[in-house]
């Protein structure tokens, strides 16, 4: 993306990516610039460290992280940063994703994570929630994200049930 990113993506394995899309589709709509890229918290502990220090430089203003088991991805970050992290529980082989979901919520007091449902509706709302907190300094984006909502009254206001 040509603008520098206000938002990073980070998932543990490109295996996450089917998941972690729709975050990256949701900032997209949005016209919100991001980042997106796959380091592991355990796999390769030195790029994050550094890709922390140099995405902050450049700007961003939170972090969408998303993994999968163990999934302490979200935590980690949250200890190299004070920027917003916001953490989307993997679904996983085994376990479907509850270890993702107590490993991401479970933080210890002092170093908060924002964690968000399993799956694609947390990725999606996890770059929601990004939106809205860019959108406290961006009148444009608040009106999006207004319309967006309204979007979704109408169409409740719209459904009928079928007949009996
Ligand atoms: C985590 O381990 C990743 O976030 C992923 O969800 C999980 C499994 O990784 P792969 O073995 O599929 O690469 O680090």
């Amino acid at each position: 993306m040509a603008s520098k990113p206000l938002v990073s993506i980070i998932m543990g394995s490109a295996n996450d990516w089917e998941i972690m899309q729709q975050a990256a589709r949701q900032l997209q709509d949005f016209g919100v610039a991001f980042d997106a890229r796959v380091i592991s918290a355990h796999r390769s502990p030195d790029l994050l460290f550094d890709y922390i220090k140099e995405v902050t430089a450049q700007g961003v203003q939170c972090f969408i992280a998303g993994a999968g088991g163990a999934a302490h991805l979200a935590g980690v970050i949250a200890g190299k940063t004070t920027l917003p992290v916001l953490g989307v529980p993997i679904p996983s082989k085994y376990l479907k994703g509850m270890d993702s979901l107590l490993s991401i919520v479970q933080m210890p007091k002092g170093i908060p994570v924002a964690t968000f449902a399993i799956g694609e509706a947390g990725a999606a709302n996890a770059a929601l929630c990004a939106i809205s907190m860019l959108a406290l300094h961006d009148d444009g984006l608040a009106k999006r994200l207004t319309a967006y909502r309204q979007q979704q009254a109408d169409a409740i206001k719209a459904t009928t049930l079928p007949a009996l």
